[in-house]
């Protein structure tokens, strides 16, 4: 097709159901019409499946395959190699939420990138499982109020630390991996484009807020991706066979809190002294983000110590928390 009318043709038309400010519906609408209607889009089942495939109608004007939850990449990687059997050449696209990428999706992904499948992988990530009723994923980062990690005396909502994976991706050594958001389209155009000029297998992961599951105003999906990346919470990345080839650096770095407070899930932790310990954690968090791709030119002795100690020692699978009071950390949210 013609690339003009490519950009008339929107490969995710209007017409959906998704929850009015969907930041995965405003990511897959940037992503596939990057990519355009000449590719084969295989969906992992959630939000995205869901909301574009009502009662036998679809918002997909491609070629799009719905997969099971848990094996996208094994179904992309069966078209690539059907196709290269037949010597014709289009670009095979996963896509998929974090649920289908961090959790249950992951083997199968691990599989396809290690036999070298020339696929690319996008995962939606919002952080839970939307599409079921808001569930905590391997992706939901510590503290969320999700419907399994409910806030209460013994806990200060999901325990453990969100999954690290674009790190376990960039461990296969694979030709490309990004992460991105919808807050600074021309950096996702670059890594689209970009992936799509690289043979093999390929990953980005887009933060993708969900109004309905993070509780924040859907008019402010986009302010609330920015935050995430300038609090340090989600870092912009690059990554080329493992090793790190790009970062897009902050001109300063906001407070966590600036981004927490626009969002319902993370309510409860102002209300108590506990609450704030987790606040605290998750500035953490983002300071070792800051620190450990070096975001910003400066940083302090006390910050990093800090950070190294509370968010890679003292959380999650790791060990019991320790700069909070005493309570219980169990398996599962
Ligand atoms: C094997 C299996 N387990 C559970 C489900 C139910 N299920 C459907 S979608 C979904 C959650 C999807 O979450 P995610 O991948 O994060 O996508 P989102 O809906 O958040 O975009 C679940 C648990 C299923 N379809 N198949
Ligand atoms: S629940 Fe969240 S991810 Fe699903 S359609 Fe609504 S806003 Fe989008």
């Amino acid at each position: 097709m013609d690339k003009r009318d490519a950009f008339r043709h929107n490969v995710l038309t209007s017409g959906h159901r998704a929850c009015s400010g969907c930041g995965e519906a405003m990511a897959a609408r940037m992503v596939t019409d990057l990519i355009g209607p000449d590719a084969i889009y295989i969906n992992a089942t959630g939000c995205l499946q869901v909301f574009t495939t009502h009662n036998q109608q679809t918002a997909w004007q491609a070629p799009w395959i719905h997969s099971v939850f848990a094996n996208a990449a094994a179904v992309a990687a069966g078209v690539e190699a059907a196709m290269r059997a037949r010597g014709k050449e289009m670009p095979v696209v996963v896509q998929a939420g974090d649920g289908g990428t961090f959790d249950i999706g992951l083997q199968c992904l691990s599989g396809m990138i290690e036999r070298g499948h020339d696929v690319l992988f996008v995962c939606y990530d919002n952080e839970a499982y939307m599409n079921t009723g808001v569930q905590r994923s391997s992706s939901t980062p510590h503290g969320v109020r999700t419907t399994t990690s409910p806030p209460g005396r013994l806990s200060q909502g999901k325990h453990h630390l969100k999954k690290d994976v674009i790190s376990i991706i960039a461990a296969h050594h694979l030709p490309y991996a990004a992460t991105a958001t919808i807050a600074y389209f021309p950096d996702l155009k670059a890594k689209v484009e970009k992936a799509l000029g690289i043979k093999g297998p390929r990953f980005l992961h887009v933060l993708s807020p969900c109004p309905l599951g993070w509780a924040h105003d859907s008019a402010l999906s986009v302010t609330v991706s920015r935050l995430a990346v300038e609090t340090g919470l989600f870092p912009l990345l690059e990554l080329e066979h493992g090793d790190l080839t790009g970062v897009m650096r902050l001109a300063e770095q906001k407070p966590v809190q600036e981004y927490l407070r626009l969002q319902g899930r993370f309510k409860h932790l102002f209300n108590t002294k506990q609450g704030m310990e987790e606040v605290r954690h998750l500035q953490a968090l983002a300071d070792a983000h800051i620190r450990h791709y070096g975001l910003l030119e400066a940083d302090t002795e006390w910050d990093t110590r800090r950070a190294m100690h509370s968010a890679r020692h003292g959380r999650g699978g790791y060990a019991q928390v320790t700069v909070s009071a005493p309570r219980e950390v169990k398996n599962g949210g």
